[in-house]
């Protein structure tokens, strides 16, 4: 960090504007060296117009912003250059600074710095980039939230709970004799976990709505051919995205559109129609389809009420019995020849009217309680996150297995000093090198 480092942090392209960054110790005086007017002595936090030269030549007339540590995204010196948008203005510019002793910023490393040097946590971190790379609302909001540290704190409530738990029970090992009120009763260490149990399972909980709010839902549109699978994307879409005809075989690859449910994004995933066929063009559009039931959040299976049910029909549905398949029954406007009774999450429909269609949006938001996710919205919501607050998890239920069957409190206090631990690394209190890099790799440059 010793490095004054620079990047473009506007989007390449023509624009009015473009904005170059500079953090580190040399910032203010390498700008200084190429800008029209001395800026050494300048205040922090203000805005000085003026031109950026290359010798003596002009390159442009900009506005620079000084930040001076420690009151800044980096908590280091900052200059931003605001210049004229356009590819040749920024890219000299970025050049010009190169030349004066600027290293090229990696992927993210403005935000790495603002981490290492303790402005935020590694959490927030990640809220950041989520927060650059949301188009939605519900996205927008959770990354905010996650910026904003309301999540940190519910992170950081449960460890306090744990360091005081652990505490009790070092006294306890230490000072065997001890009596006064901090000794650790098996009844107290039974309340003070099941608190703990409490809290974490929240936590663990609204990972499933984190999840959706950052991914989004895949519905897998499936169905024998003809059924009207890419009529009902269009309707949904509102447009002729996949080409409907009542030629068999019509879609032979996947189509996919995105629609918003209460701020949510569900990708729609149009698929060939899968049943027995010879050709081989078609046959691969079915593998795909077959494919993609294994990986949808949902899959929309389609029938069509007009004919009767024929093997193809049913040997979707025998596969369609787990809770993550709706069933509609599509052409519901011609005469309907068969019922399902027995099969739950069934909608009847038909791309003409749009009271089924309407209904089956409705299903989709009571499936994943879109709803209630939307109240909150604060969750951990990537995989990284996910993944160490399940270990944290696994280790306190270890802990309480443990005590129920009455192995020493020592051993208990391993398992919840694991769990302690796992938390910590979410917010990045403990890390390895080699997670960081990778993280921030995934930023854009100039961030
Ligand atoms: N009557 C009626 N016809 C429909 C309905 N939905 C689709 N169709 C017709 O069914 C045929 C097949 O539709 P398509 O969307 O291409 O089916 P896919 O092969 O499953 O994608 C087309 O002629 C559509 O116009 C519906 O709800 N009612
Ligand atoms: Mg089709």
């Amino acid at each position: 960090m010793e490095d004054t480092i620079c990047a473009i942090s506007t989007s390449l392209g023509v624009g009015a504007i473009s904005i170059i960054r500079l953090t580190g110790p040399k910032a203010i005086s390498i700008v200084n060296g190429i800008f029209s007017s001395d800026i050494t002595n300048t205040d922090t936090h203000v805005i000085k117009y003026g031109h950026i030269k290359d010798n003596d030549e002009v390159i442009d007339e900009v506005l620079l912003m000084i930040m001076k540590a420690p009151k800044t995204y980096t908590k280091e010196d900052i200059v931003e250059i605001n210049c004229h948008g356009g590819y040749n203005t920024t890219h000299k510019i970025l050049e010009i600074l190169l030349k004066n002793g600027c290293r090229l910023a990696e992927p993210g490393e403005f935000t790495k710095r603002a981490f290492l040097n303790g402005r935020i946590n590694l959490l927030e971190s990640e809220a950041v980039n989520e927060l650059i790379s949301a188009k939605t609302d519900s996205k927008r909001k959770l990354s905010l939230n996650q910026l904003g540290g309301n999540l940190t704190r519910k992170i950081e409530a449960i460890r306090e709970q744990l360091v005081s738990l652990m505490a009790n029970i070092e006294v306890n090992i230490d000072y065997p004799e001890y009596t006064d009120n901090l000794v650790i009763t098996e009844n107290l260490l039974n309340e003070k976990l099941r608190d703990i149990t409490l809290e974490l399972d929240k936590l663990v909980e609204g990972t499933k709505f984190g999840k959706i709010v950052s991914n989004g839902i895949n519905v897998a549109i499936v169905g024998k051919p003809n059924v009207g699978k890419s009529s009902i994307l269009n309707h949904l879409l509102d447009e002729q995205k996949a080409i409907v005809t009542d030629v068999a075989g019509t879609t032979r690859d996947l189509v996919e559109g995105v629609i918003s449910l209460n701020g949510i994004e569900v990708k729609l995933i149009d698929t060939a129609g899968i049943h027995e066929t010879d050709d081989l063009v078609e046959k691969i559009g079915v593998e795909k389809s077959v494919n993609l039931i294994k990986e949808a959040d949902v899959v929309l299976l389609v029938l069509d009420a007009s004919r009767p049910l024929d093997e193809d029909d049913n040997k979707l549905l025998t596969t369609a019995n787990q809770d993550n398949v709706i069933i509609f029954i599509n052409k519901d406007d011609q005469n309907r020849l068969w019922n399902l009774d027995n099969k739950e999450n069934v909608v009847f429909g038909n791309t003409i009217n749009p009271d089924g269609l309407d209904s089956l949006k409705q299903k989709l938001i009571e499936m994943f309680n879109i709803n209630e996710i939307n109240k909150d919205l604060t969750y951990l919501s990537n995989a990284r996150q996910i993944d160490l607050v399940n270990k944290a998890n696994d280790s306190l239920k270890v802990a309480n297995e443990s005590l129920h069957s009455g192995i020493p409190i020592d051993m208990i206090e391993s398992d919840l000093k694991r769990c302690f631990e796992y938390l910590g690394q979410i917010i990045g209190d403990t890390y390895e090198e080699a997670v960081i890099d990778r993280l921030f790799r995934d930023f854009c440059v100039g961030k």
